[in-house]
């Protein structure tokens, strides 16, 4: 008879057995995982053969299912195991940390508080008796927590003219694409594309916000230029005015002509106002419009004063203004009417 016997590195186990001369093999079943163990074969009291093998680690641990904080486990049963242990350690760190103990029988286990996206490696010990052996490891990295959406293709900026006869131009753009790594994001924008848009720089943002109100951004601007020229209306021709003998100023009344743009921003401004008063000659007035985009258009007239030719009258108008002053219209009315009776006497 040969005696086969076998011994664990650590002295825990000693199994021995007989076997029947010329005996080539025998299995030794229910040893421990990741265990160095020697075999020694005996015969006639002399050892024949001896090797040492250390036992694999048990397959089949697997990370089954991964999120951005958790990772399930699952491993093939250890049937010699009282209890497991689970420990783990992340990329960034040098020390395992301890994470639970599975009573025996199981075969699953949930680690959680993980962080996100960070490579682990989890170990697991199965605990049999006073013994602890290692059963095997997987390493995996955990899934990236919730990202922000995106905003793609953003539009450049954009730019328009006013027409001409509009303050408002309607502005095309294609607008962008939102992505997000859980759904598709809800996308609002302060403008429509083809909306309407006024003259002056405008800004437009998109923003879009996935299911856990991460929000993403992008603006452009629109550009609205106006090339157009104002417009006065009304522009006064010249105007005439009467010097009495003695003065050296007559004050000289017009209708104020009118402005108007495109653009709607338009403003007028001028040299003189009426009631202004003038010296003998002509003077020019000028109105400017000017719109918002610094386009301008002018109109300018003369007023013309020339002196009242009639003394008579003109000592007249005194006379009557210590009776009963004119207004400056009556005045300017009344002088016209001497001159052209006047006129009228020279020419006959
Ligand atoms: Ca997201
Ligand atoms: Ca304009």
């Amino acid at each position: 008879m040969a005696r086969i016997q076998l011994f664990s590195d650590d002295g825990l186990e000693e199994l021995e057995r007989t076997v029947d001369p010329g005996t080539t093999s025998s299995v030794f079943s229910n040893l421990r995982p990741d265990t160095i163990y020697t075999m020694i074969v005996v015969s006639d009291d002399a050892v024949v053969s001896s090797d040492t093998r250390k036992t694999n680690l048990l397959d089949g641990i697997s990370a089954t299912m991964v999120t951005s904080d958790s990772v399930q486990l699952t491993w093939n049963v250890v049937g010699t195991a009282t209890s497991y242990e689970i420990s783990f350690i992340s990329q960034d760190t040098t020390t395992a940390e301890l994470n639970t103990s599975i009573s025996a029988g199981q075969s699953m286990a949930l680690v959680q508080n993980l962080q996100p996206q960070t490579l682990y490696t989890f170990s697991i010990v199965a605990v049999i008796g006073t013994t602890r052996n290692n059963v095997g490891s997987v390493t995996t990295a955990t899934e990236n927590a919730n990202e922000s959406p995106v905003l793609s293709n953003c539009p450049n900026d954009t730019a328009a003219v006013l027409p001409d006869t509009s303050s408002f131009v309607s502005v095309t753009w294609t607008p962008p694409t939102a992505t997000d790594d859980d759904g598709t994001p809800t996308v609002s924008s302060t403008h429509q594309q083809g909306s309407l848009f006024e003259y002056g720089l405008t800004y437009v943002t998109y923003t879009a916000v996935d299911t856990e109100a991460l929000t993403a951004n992008c603006s452009f601007t629109v550009n609205v230029t106006d090339t157009t020229l104002p417009v006065i209306n009304n522009c006064p021709g010249t105007v005439p005015a009467l010097l009495i003998p003695g003065d050296s100023l007559v004050e000289v009344l017009w209708t104020v002509p009118t402005e108007g743009d495109n653009s709607g921003f338009v403003t007028l401004m001028s040299t003189h106002s009426p009631g202004a008063a003038f010296p003998l000659g002509d003077t020019p007035v000028t109105y400017t419009a000017v719109d918002a985009a610094g386009n301008t258009m002018a109109c300018i007239f003369n007023v013309s004063v020339t002196p009242a030719r009639s003394v008579l009258f003109a000592i007249n108008l005194e006379v009557q203004e210590t009776l009963s002053p004119p207004s400056q219209e009556e005045r300017f009315l009344l002088e016209q009417g001497i001159d052209a009776l006047w006129s009228d006497a020279v020419n006959k």
